[in-house]
């Protein structure tokens, strides 16, 4: 039986399927892309979309972090990451499906937004995991990977702004619920938790995600600003990422 995880390490979408496997004991290896040479590798690996999480389990390809871990769940179902009963369950797969449509996109438009204007910090994050030649390609080319970046994500001051609004309505609800109960759906720790934990943790930066964050000094003002007003709420998402991850 193999395993194999293509992915960039920087990815949240990648950290929630790495996390789903670590949390049930797979044996995994990754395959680590940089982004803008992915593509063509996962095209044809898919024959449609090019974004990771792709996951190849002995030639069965699947694509997208809530669709591999629909499947690890069918093909190796202990520990559980979705609840049994179907109102708790639906409860989980609605709260995965917001964080995934919302929270992802939006921490990377706004993260991105700051981090793209400082090339020394950004290249080592995306290029994490793949040869050190790749930074010094990044290094060279990066007026163009700031191009095609922004353009593709379409990120500009206003999404930015758009992005971060999104991100505290989010962090603040998340924060409330945390402070009243322990998950999102039930009384156990599910996909929607780690879907939560997953996606926000470039917020708290985790020693346990496969990226040298850089040191607050190197963090662009406006976020470093931004995550020391918002520590507090972020604390209670960053516990969930502590105690199961
Ligand atoms: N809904 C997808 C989103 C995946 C996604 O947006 N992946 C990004 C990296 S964070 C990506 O691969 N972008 C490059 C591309 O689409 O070619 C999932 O849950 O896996």
């Amino acid at each position: 039986m193999a395993i194999k995880l293509y992915q960039f390490c920087i990815s949240h979408y990648c950290e929630k399927v790495r996390w789903a496997l670590d949390y049930k004991g797979i044996k995994y290896e990754t395959v680590n892309l940089l982004p803008g040479q992915h593509v063509k590798a996962i095209k044809k690996m898919t024959g449609a979309e090019s974004s990771v999480p792709v996951l190849d389990h002995d030639g069965q390809i699947i694509q997208g972090s809530a669709q591999i871990i629909d499947y690890l769940e069918q093909a190796f179902p202990e520990p559980t990451l979705t609840p049994d009963d179907p109102a708790l369950r639906q409860q989980a797969l609605d709260w995965e499906k917001k964080l995934d449509e919302l929270a992802g996109p939006a921490i990377r438009t706004w993260v991105y937004h700051y981090f793209l204007q400082r090339p020394k910090v950004v290249i080592p994050l995306l290029a994490a995991g793949t040869p050190f030649y790749n930074r010094i390609a990044l290094s060279l080319a990066f007026s163009r990977v700031d191009e095609i970046m922004r353009n593709w994500m379409k990120i500009n001051q206003k999404t930015a702004d758009a992005a971060q609004q999104t991100l505290e309505d989010l962090v603040t609800e998340l924060a409330e619920i945390y402070g009243q109960r322990p998950y999102l759906a039930g009384e156990q720790f599910s996909r929607a938790d780690l879907a939560a934990a997953g996606l926000l943790a470039p917020l708290f930066q985790p020693s346990q995600y496969p990226v040298p964050w850089p040191k607050p000094a190197k963090i662009p003002k406006p976020v470093q600003a931004w995550l020391n007003d918002w520590q507090p709420k972020l604390e209670s998402i960053a516990r969930i990422y502590q105690k199961h991850r």
